[in-house]
């Protein structure tokens, strides 16, 4: 398959999204090419092998669940898995489905443009190829576009420069090494404490504190893994009806934070915080849309970190104070605080003064100048819709994705988008995604658009695609359900607010994985509605 230039379907990515689609479209009859820009599987955990990554989803959770085989022969040997062991387990699907002989690695899709006469899709790589396909699958993922910050002086730098998002594949060993990191987010969180255990000296530049929990991270235990495995099909169901698609390790409690006492919510953040994970942020049922419920909860980590970092400058630094706890991603860690407290490692504020310059041996901020053999830029991505707008996609009339989009993203769904008929985007903007268990809802996107290009064959249709109404309805509902929150006060990637110029709207859809599920079924089970679909005379008529 992988010389053939045309097939049903061309998708682009070989990460958990991609290769799931390829299994499903193959095991349904679909001829299929797959298109990765890396030399093998693993999208996020191919890029992403910086010190300390690490899933911070449960293994148990994150992880596929359509092969019952699979979901018990695999053992994770802990509870959140590291870079290096997903990679693996990543590395085994590919083997197990023989999924690798349908992918071409090392190819870039450059550009696509949809043939209004043929209904097809042309797709150009990187590397001269030409592949027509009549459906086209963005299954690029969410954060695959690492983003460089420009500042001056970057190719003067003598030492050693890297990005957390585009890490060597061969050990880095900081051993001896005065390290700068910029950037203090989730790839951060989980490098800092482990370079600093390396180098000789870390300096730490934070334009805004994030909100970080303990992971908790622990060896599996038998016990905890045949919990899982003995009711595996009931516990996913349950992800798959959840707000998040996960399930959480102590239970919200469906109350108001403002409802209880201050004995009482202290003794559920404490047994949440003992517990570890993302569990603190649904101690009650209104953290994420009530400022006073949210501060309650706020408050009480700003003192856990006081009372963990001894300096009190540093402390006053490192807690958070201009926007609501969980609205930028809430970070999990291991020892964070803590590896302030080492004599190897400063913290600089750069929220005030910027960094001005990279010069040849270091950087430039606020008047004061610091020596670097490596400085590690922790500085995330363009995310949710960078990687689609920068391939060059055509849809009618020689619309471009990037000029659709140019005041935000726009989809029905978050699946399609109106003018680019055949076009899928797997976890694209207005679909949970980021803000779910990726796994769970790449699942769902998955079996939905395998599902969707079958219905098509079976009734001889052509084409697909959003009607206008309903894609500006989906659009306008996804942004109401998040300023019913507290998530559009923080200047998040969620909100395109991390990368200059992007238009700032919140992205993924927060109505929940369960009932955006329960959406996409109604919508099929009513013939695709909202969908506008041509067969083949038709779509020919409508030129
Ligand atoms: O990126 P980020 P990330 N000058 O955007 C700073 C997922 N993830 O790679 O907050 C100086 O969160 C920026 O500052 P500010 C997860 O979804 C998952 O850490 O914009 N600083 C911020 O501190 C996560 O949310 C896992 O003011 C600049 C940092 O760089 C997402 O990936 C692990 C700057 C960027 O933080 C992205 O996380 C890791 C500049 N010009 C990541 N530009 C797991 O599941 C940016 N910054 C475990």
């Amino acid at each position: 398959m992988s010389d053939q230039n045309e097939v049903d379907v061309v998708v682009v990515g070989a990460g958990f999204s991609g290769l799931y689609l390829l299994h499903l479209l193959r095991k349904n009859g679909f001829s299929t090419r797959v298109f990765e820009r890396g030399d093998d599987v693993g999208g996020t955990w191919y890029w992403n092998r910086y010190p300390g990554a690490r899933c911070d989803v449960e293994s148990m959770q994150y992880s596929y669940s359509f092969d019952e085989d699979l979901q018990q022969e695999w053992h994770w040997p802990e509870k959140y898995s590291s870079q290096p062991e997903i990679l693996a387990y990543i590395q085994h699907v590919a083997e197990r489905f023989d999924l690798r002989k349908d992918i071409t690695f090392g190819a870039s899709v450059t550009a696509a443009r949809f043939d209004e006469t043929a209904n097809r899709w042309t797709i150009e790589t990187d590397s001269g190829e030409s592949v027509s396909a009549q459906f086209f699958i963005m299954a690029t993922g969410c954060i695959s576009t690492a983003n460089m910050p420009d500042i001056p002086g970057v190719d003067g730098f003598t030492g050693n420069i890297y990005h957390t998002g585009n890490w060597p594949h061969e050990k880095v060993d900081f051993t001896g090494q005065k390290v700068g990191v910029v950037g203090t987010g989730s790839s951060a969180i989980q490098a800092i404490p482990v370079i600093a255990a390396e180098a000789d000296h870390l300096t730490v530049f934070q334009r805004t504190p994030h909100w970080t929990v303990p992971a908790r991270n622990v060896p599996m235990t038998d016990e905890y893994e045949a919990g899982w495995k003995d009711s595996y099909a009931e516990k996913r169901a349950n992800m798959r009806g959840s707000m998040s698609g996960s399930l959480r390790a102590v239970a919200p409690i469906d109350v108001s934070a403002l409802d209880v006492t201050e004995g009482e919510r202290e003794e559920a953040y404490r047994e949440r915080w003992a517990a570890g994970g993302m569990t603190l942020l649904r101690s009650y049922n209104d953290l994420l849309t009530s400022d006073a419920a949210n501060e309650t909860a706020a408050s009480w980590v700003r003192r856990r970190i006081a009372a963990t970092v001894e300096d009190p400058d540093t402390a006053e630094l490192l807690a958070p104070k201009t926007y609501p706890l969980g609205t930028k991603r809430l970070c999990l860690d291991t020892d964070y605080y803590e590896t302030y407290n080492r004599d190897n490692v400063d913290l600089v504020d750069i929220a005030s003064a910027p960094i001005d310059r990279i010069t040849a041996t270091g950087l430039e901020t606020g008047g004061r100048d610091f020596t670097f053999d490596s400085i590690v830029f922790a500085t995330g991505f363009d995310a949710m819709t960078g990687t689609l707008v920068r391939v060059d996609i055509q849809g009618r009339g020689a619309l471009t994705l990037k000029d659709k989009w140019h005041a935000g993203p726009r989809t029905y769904l978050g699946l399609m988008t109106e003018a680019f008929p055949n076009l899928f985007t797997i976890t694209g903007p207005g679909s949970p995604s980021v803000k779910s268990n990726m796994l769970t809802s790449i699942e769902q996107h998955a079996e939905f658009v395998t599902d969707t290009l079958t219905h098509l064959r079976e009734h001889n249709i052509a084409t697909i695609e959003p009607e206008q109404q309903a894609e500006d309805g989906w659009t306008d509902h996804v942004q109401e359900v998040a300023n019913m929150t507290l998530f559009p006060k923080a200047n998040s990637w969620y909100m395109g607010a991390n990368i200059p110029g992007k238009p700032r709207l919140f992205m993924p859809y927060i109505g929940g994985v369960g009932a955006y599920r329960e959406k996409c079924d109604a919508v099929a089970a009513a013939g695709y509605e909202g969908f506008r679909l041509e067969c083949e005379e038709n779509a020919a008529a409508a030129e």
